[in-house]
């Protein structure tokens, strides 16, 4: 028998009590899944999501692998005491949220969709936007997401620039790499869609000089994470007309302060952390296969780069 702990917010295990051991026992896996261990060397696996306080993963000598809940792993990636195989979220349903919510905000942007929402001067301006053809989205990251909303928008006829760390052939898109490719997407781009993961590369990727190469009425979307722009510099930039939008999903510190200027900036746009979720059914079914590879000896899915940090 084995034993899973699963380190997350009361709210989150109420989400998993009854599927996730339900479908263990489908999957002929004999295992316990606990919210508590008193002897933590007992523990096979732990789940885990960022809003659990564990810091130290010491005392789970006997650990086979971490499956967190989140696709991002910025705050579990660098922990010292973590020497166990740690596995991120891939998942169809976070995957078609993203799409939903990226595809929903980019043609928010495309279609100039505020001038009729907000229209206090009834005016009358049968301004027609131009085709999504004539539109350059890039997306930065071409990931399991980035991959997924690049080809969502390409289904809708946008150009799109997918760059990402290593080089890439991903049919309708065209792929670019290294600083070379990041200059030519933000460029060229109308629409900047930013899906990496939090790293020390990515980190204030979108600073002054970057701000500064792209459109004066580009717009940003970021579900990626805050740290890839740097505040003050986005803030200028939009101040000066140098942007046109920023559509802002997440943030460097979480809730967003109540001060924050990005809550009543005229130029921004704050969701919560919303654009997309991880959601127990499909994702219950992920970590069960997971358990199941661990436990037949396979290779574990979606395993996360140590040394990359994703
Ligand atoms: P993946 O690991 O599948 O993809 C990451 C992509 O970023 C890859 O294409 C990778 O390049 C690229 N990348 C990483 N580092 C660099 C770099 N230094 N330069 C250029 N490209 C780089 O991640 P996902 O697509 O699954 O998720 C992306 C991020 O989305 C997560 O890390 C998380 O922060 C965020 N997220 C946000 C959510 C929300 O609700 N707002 C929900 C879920 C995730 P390569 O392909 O060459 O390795
Ligand atoms: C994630 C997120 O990384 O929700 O899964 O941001």
């Amino acid at each position: 028998m084995s034993l899973c702990i699963f380190f997350a917010a009361p709210a989150v295990w109420d989400e998993y009590c009854d599927i996730l051991p339900a479908l263990l026992t489908e999957a002929g896996i004999a295992a316990e899944v606990v919210t508590e261990a008193p002897d933590p060397a007992a523990v096979d696996y732990i789940i885990y999501a960022p809003s659990a306080p564990l810091q130290d993963f010491t005392p789970f000598t006997r650990c086979k692998a971490v499956l967190s809940l989140w696709a991002g792993v910025e705050r579990i990636v660098g922990n010292a005491t973590l020497t166990q195989p740690l596995c991120r979220m891939v998942d169809t349903g976070l995957t078609e949220g993203m799409v939903e919510w990226v595809v929903g905000h980019t043609l928010r942007h495309h279609l100039g969709m505020d001038r009729h929402i907000v229209n206090p001067g009834h005016v009358w301006d049968p301004t027609c936007p131009p085709l999504a053809r004539e539109r350059v989205v890039a997306m930065l990251g071409m990931g399991a997401l980035g991959t997924a909303c690049a080809r969502a928008l390409a289904a809708l006829n946008f150009q799109i620039l997918g760059w990402s760390r290593t080089s890439k052939v991903v049919e309708g898109i065209n792929c670019l790499h290294g600083d070379a490719g990041l200059e030519a997407a933000l460029r060229r781009a109308d629409i900047v869609v930013t899906l990496l993961p939090k790293t020390p590369e990515t980190e204030n990727l979108l600073d002054a000089r970057r701000l500064g190469w792209m459109k004066r009425d580009a717009v940003i979307v970021n579900p990626g994470r805050g740290a890839l722009i740097d505040d003050a510099a986005l803030l200028a930039a939009l101040d000066a007309g140098a942007l046109g939008h920023a559509t802002l999903d997440v943030f460097r510190v979480e809730p967003l302060p109540a001060d924050h200027p990005f809550w009543s900036h005229p130029r921004v746009t704050v969701t919560p952390h919303i654009a997309a979720d991880t959601r127990a059914t499909g994702a219950a079914r992920v970590l069960v296969e997971n358990i199941r590879r661990a436990e037949a000896g396979q290779d574990l899915m979606n395993l996360v780069d140590r040394a990359r940090g994703y």
